[in-house]
């Protein structure tokens, strides 16, 4: 089997982030100045703390890659921790002589109780490690590998923030003008908006409190036929929804118009096909996209929006009241530093999944052990998607590039 899958190792204050990307064919072109932008995108957005001035994330690319392309190899990458010189004391890995400073005063919203009772621990520590959101940065180090190879195929993925708190940016009208969303402090198009969530922010951390939000990530390009209906685990909505709920802090996944589709009759809620002449070089296309570009489980050839609720961060400065590991008694929740709001990392964090999932779709699709094999089988299919004709498999590409 060669399911384009990964592994991250790491914790947030160790010596760094190590990751195995496995089943990427051969023949991808690949430089780690392909990876640099994406880290640096995920370390920015207001409201970021204080530890995004001391670490600069850079991916160094540890094995798969020879001459600027995969080998069809494991791809090993390595994102040191700068932080770690600091924290050799704490994090050392050699047994630890005498008592280590054992932290118990639980966040709520953290997995710092569920995760000790679950492995035994009396040191919040040994689960707060592993749970911190450090370990985005590896997933993003996976999505510019996976954006990569889908770049190869038309595909692109984008993300802005819709939501900060209690302010919504303007709808906008078809795709978001992402050159304002890279140019935004908090990633989102409308320059409003974003004046007002940068001062939502300042309010927040003034108040000791952090603020949750909404991102929402554009996927286009993607062929139609991507996932399947056959089979529970191989619908593409569900593999998307769980990559998404798996970053940590989301608490929701829309697709396309998700909850707000719920709302309204049938009759809006479906996308209407258009006739062949209305096409404008891209088979099958809607008068809408309420779908999000999936439809029972395969993409439609649409954009495919996926949206993830993210809950405002749990380490607070102005601490909930909690209570102490080792006595069960009632104390303050341990501070140390965080972030006051990071929607507009999640989103980056967020692409980064959707370009994972989608580039592990399309090789299931198309397969392949080098890029060139993958080309020609996504080529052939290409060749085979349009109106049938009567035929099973009627070669329609150029017609349906010439309308
Ligand atoms: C995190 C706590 C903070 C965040 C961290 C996630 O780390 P620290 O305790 O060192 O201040 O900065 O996120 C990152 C380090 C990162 O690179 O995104 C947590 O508890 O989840």
């Amino acid at each position: 089997m060669t399911m384009l899958d990964f592994h991250t190792a790491g914790e947030s204050h160790g010596k760094g982030l190590t990751v195995i990307v496995e089943g990427m064919p051969a023949k991808l072109p690949l430089t780690e100045a392909d990876i640099e932008t994406d880290l640096r995108r995920r370390q920015g957005g207001y409201g970021r703390s204080a530890r995004q001035k001391i670490e600069v994330d850079h991916a160094e690319i540890m094995s798969g890659v020879r001459h600027g392309m995969t080998l069809g190899s494991p791809i090993g990458l390595w994102i040191r921790n700068r932080v770690w010189e600091d924290w050799q004391e704490v994090m050392r890995i050699e047994p630890f002589e005498g008592e280590p400073k054992r932290l118990t005063r639980l966040r709520p919203g953290h997995a710092d109780l569920a995760g000790s009772m679950k492995y035994g621990f009396d040191d919040a520590r040994n689960i707060l490690e592993r749970a911190s959101a450090r370990e985005t940065a590896a997933r993003v180090a996976v999505g510019a590998v996976s954006r990569r190879l889908l770049a190869e195929f038309g595909i692109a993925v984008h993300s802005h923030t819709v939501i900060v708190g209690d302010i919504c940016a303007a709808e906008s009208e078809g795709e978001p003008d992402w050159e304002a969303v890279e140019d935004s402090a908090v990633r989102c198009a409308d320059p409003a908006a974003s004046e007002r969530i940068v001062a939502a922010v300042d309010a927040a951390r003034e108040a000791g409190d952090t603020l949750g939000g909404v991102f929402e990530v554009w996927a286009t390009g993607a062929p139609i036929g991507l996932g399947s209906h056959v089979q529970w685990d191989r619908k593409l909505d569900g593999q998307l929804a769980q990559a998404i709920m798996s970053i940590h802090s989301i608490k929701g996944v829309e697709i396309g118009g998700g909850f707000r589709v719920a709302q309204g009759p049938g009759s809006q809620a479906h996308d209407v096909i258009l006739p062949q002449e209305q096409w404008q070089g891209r088979a099958w296309r809607r008068a809408s996209n309420h779908a999000g570009g999936l439809e029972g489980g395969i993409t439609n050839g649409e954009p495919v929006v996926v949206r993830g609720a993210v809950k405002p961060i749990s380490t607070l400065s102005n601490p909930l009241p909690s209570v102490d590991l080792l006595t069960g008694t009632e104390i303050k929740a341990h501070y140390e530093r965080s972030d006051v709001s990071v929607v507009p990392a999640a989103g980056v964090v967020g692409e980064a999944m959707v370009c994972f999932v989608l580039a592990r779709a399309l090789l299931d699709k198309f397969g392949g052990d080098s890029l060139p094999e993958t080309r020609r089988n996504y080529d052939s299919y290409i060749n085979t998607i349009g109106p049938r004709g009567g035929a099973a498999e009627a070669p329609i590409a150029e017609e349906t590039t010439e309308t």
